[in-house]
């Protein structure tokens, strides 16, 4: 093993993957590929916290899996697998619920959040999501993880997970696990409904003009910013703090985070212009920038064994690291190995 750091992360096949998703997570991970050790997952043993389609599910896991490399993942730079291929996860998720108490996790505001929207369905899976992810995470002792704001709760959990496992266990100071740190883009952390601008951007939102799906038509893509709710002012500033402009603050970030620009900067270019204006010119790089992802995301679609080998040969590396830690902790808990 070389002595890169570890970047460890992944997304929930359980809908269409949105410009949120993309901005705040997936557009990120392609930069890392260089100077860090990356693990991507399809994180399908997630998904099933809510109520999934069989089918539905195992076609759109291997459609994120086209996303991943549409995007600019290279399997042949990062290790890209199945998340249910790889038994540990679950091994380790156990081990670790009997170190994770049911105060910290009621205090989820994920779980909150989804327990209110599936009130049919409020499974203990649900509850305890947080620790399959910590799981996801102390596997591969990843020293980042790069993710929308929504998940640092998530990972602030796995920190303390860690760390208190390392002090029951690890006095020598040789720690079972290493303690990971999250990792925000600078803009697109946070992606805002197009429809409700104070609330995140989500696959499972009702109003399907309130998401960008990266499949979208592009003609829909452009046509849903163009529709996007703004305010009466007529007035293009960056406010972060000021929810009357939380429509035009989102648009800022969206093109700031597409072009590499600040949201200040956008907001001077477009001094004194009108919303209609703004908008054209925010639909038009966003279009620019997913063209080229579906264009190859078409094209991998004619490649079905090209995709089943790169899950297959990802989950054997991902069983072997993976195991190795699992092994590490059943020996600390006493297990007879
Ligand atoms: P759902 O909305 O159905 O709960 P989700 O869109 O949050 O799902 P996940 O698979 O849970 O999807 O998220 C994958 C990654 O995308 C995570 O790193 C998450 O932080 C990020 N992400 C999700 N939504 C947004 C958003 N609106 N803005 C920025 N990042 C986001
Ligand atoms: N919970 C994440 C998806 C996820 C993840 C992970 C992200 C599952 N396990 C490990 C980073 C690292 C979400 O986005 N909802």
């Amino acid at each position: 093993m070389d002595d890169k750091k570890i970047i460890f992360s992944g997304v929930q096949p359980s809908g269409n993957i949105t410009l949120g998703n993309y901005l705040g997570a997936i557009k990120n991970w392609v930069n890392f590929q260089e100077d860090y050790n990356c693990i991507y997952a399809m994180m399908d043993m997630h998904a099933i916290t809510v109520r999934q389609n069989p089918a539905e599910l195992r076609k759109r896991t291997l459609d994120l899996l086209k996303i991943y490399i549409a995007c600019g993942i290279d399997p042949e730079k990062s290790l890209l697998f199945v998340q249910s291929h790889v038994p540990a996860h679950a091994q380790l998720s156990w081990a670790l619920n009997c170190y994770t108490y049911m105060g910290e996790l009621s205090r989820m505001t994920q779980f909150k959040d989804k327990s209110a929207r599936h009130a049919d369905n409020i499974n203990a899976g649900l509850f305890t999501y947080p620790v399959l992810m910590a799981a996801d995470i102390l596997l591969y002792q990843a020293d980042l993880v790069p993710v929308g704001k929504d998940q640092m709760q998530h990972i602030e959990i796995t920190r303390d997970i860690a760390e208190r496992f390392n002090s029951i266990y690890c006095k020598e100071g040789n720690p079972v696990f290493k303690v990971p740190e999250g990792f925000l883009p600078k803009s697109g952390a946070k992606v805002m409904s197009l429809q409700e601008p104070t609330k995140k951007m989500s696959k499972s939102d009702e109003n399907p003009k309130a998401f960008i799906s990266m499949l979208d038509d592009i003609n829909v893509i452009a046509n849903k910013i163009k529709s996007a709710v703004t305010d009466s002012e007529g007035v293009i500033e960056f406010r972060p703090d000021d929810e009357t402009k939380a429509g035009i603050n989102n648009l800022l970030t969206i093109m700031a985070a597409v072009t590499g620009s600040t949201e200040e900067k956008i907001a001077q270019e477009f001094a004194g212009k009108g919303y209609g204006d703004f908008k054209k010119a925010v639909a038009e790089a966003v279009v620019e920038e997913i063209k080229p992802i579906r264009k190859r995301y078409d094209e991998l679609s004619e490649s079905k064994d090209y995709l089943e080998e790169i899950c297959k040969n990802g989950a054997e590396r991902a069983n072997k690291i993976a195991s190795r830690t699992v092994n590490k902790v059943y020996k600390k808990l006493g297990f007879v190995l």
